[in-house]
């Protein structure tokens, strides 16, 4: 049998990267995890990469500052995963991502690559909205950047993140359920697409040595997960026996509800306008340069939006 692809997870410890470092080692993947030394007192961080050298990985110490470092780091493997933070209220680093694809031609041994995507596609989302539409630009930015260079890639579009969006029933500025009235965004019937985390990490790590996703965009749709936020105001109330009340606020309000907001918390209204507005998510079909992971994958049991929520009752 032909030894198990050497996997280089950067971006380890955030969010959906610490998933993605699991899928790996539970694949059997041989895991190496990029260790910065500007992790410095963060002990959550540190804690974090000590739980996964705990668990089988490799740490490789390398620094966006110092290149030499990342070439070295890359050298080591067959494929990197980047999973940098985007998302503004965190810390929102894609560009940076440009080093590692640098990295990556200079080592000149990388058989895949996956950059920081795992969300919507932004290939679809060329007349998104600003300030929104900076997510969308810069992971562009990138795949030119990765395309030019000639490293071979998969890009994955992983959807809604369920612990953003479903267990506050697709509300903004909280991850818990409303308890008395929801938001629904129009009529509340656009379909949108609702991952578990821990499947995004499943499918991406299937993915990275697979042909049939080679230089394509992988994106995840699980049938049973491609709901309308009715859909999982009605799932919610179900499961716990209660009506909430409901309020639809029209396209316009919604987003001039913009006005006067934080930067970070405008580009989240930008972001829910495309997917529960215009159907971003689902308005399109997957054409040659894409994939669906539950095809692809029929083996994964994906986790369907009513057990995820079962954790918020
Ligand atoms: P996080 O905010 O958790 O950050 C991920 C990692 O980015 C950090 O752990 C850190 O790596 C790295 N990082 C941050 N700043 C720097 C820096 N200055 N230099 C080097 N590395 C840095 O990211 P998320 O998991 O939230 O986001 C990952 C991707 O997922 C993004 O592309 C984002 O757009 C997408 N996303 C999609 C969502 C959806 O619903 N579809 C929801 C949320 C995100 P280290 O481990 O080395 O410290
Ligand atoms: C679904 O696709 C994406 C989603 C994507 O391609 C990039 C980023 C995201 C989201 O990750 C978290 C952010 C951002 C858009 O909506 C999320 C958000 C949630 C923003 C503001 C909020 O108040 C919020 O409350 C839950």
């Amino acid at each position: 049998m032909a030894a198990k692809t050497k996997v280089l997870v950067v971006g380890g410890t955030g969010y959906i990267g610490r998933r993605i470092v699991k899928a790996s080692l539970e694949l059997g993947h041989p895991t190496y995890v990029l260790m910065r030394p500007e992790v410095g007192l963060d002990i959550e961080k540190f804690q974090t990469l000590l739980s996964f050298k705990k668990q089988g990985a490799r740490l490789i110490e390398g620094s966006f500052s110092d290149m030499e470092s990342l070439v070295d780091a890359v050298r080591q493997v067959d494929v990197v995963i980047s999973a940098m933070s985007g998302v503004h209220f965190r810390s929102h680093n894609i560009l940076l991502q440009l080093k590692l694809v640098e990295a990556i031609k200079k080592a000149g041994n990388i058989k895949r690559f996956l950059p920081s995507e795992f969300g919507m596609d932004p290939a679809q989302m060329s007349n998104a909205m600003e300030p929104g539409r900076v997510t969308f630009d810069e992971k562009m930015v990138v795949r030119k950047a990765i395309e030019e260079a000639g490293i071979p890639f998969t890009y994955v579009s992983a959807n809604c993140f369920s612990g953003y969006f479903v267990g506050n029933l697709c509300q903004l500025e909280t991850l818990a359920p409303p308890k008395h009235t929801v938001r629904l965004y129009g009529d509340g019937n656009v379909k949108a697409v609702f991952l578990d985390e821990d499947d995004i990490g499943t499918y991406t790590i299937k993915a990275i040595d697979d042909p049939r996703t080679l230089n394509k965009t992988l994106y995840l749709r699980p049938p049973e997960n491609i709901l309308s936020q009715r859909e999982i105001v009605e799932i919610w109330e179900k499961m716990k026996g209660i009506e909430l009340e409901k309020i639809s606020i029209p396209a316009e309000e919604f987003l001039a509800s913009m006005r006067g907001m934080a930067y970070a918390s405008q580009v989240g209204v930008v972001h829910y306008y495309h997917i529960f507005y215009e159907g971003c998510l689902t308005n399109f079909e997957i054409g040659e340069g894409g994939e669906e992971a539950s095809k692809l994958y029929p083996e994964v049991r994906y986790t369907r939006v009513d057990q995820y929520l079962r954790q918020y009752l």
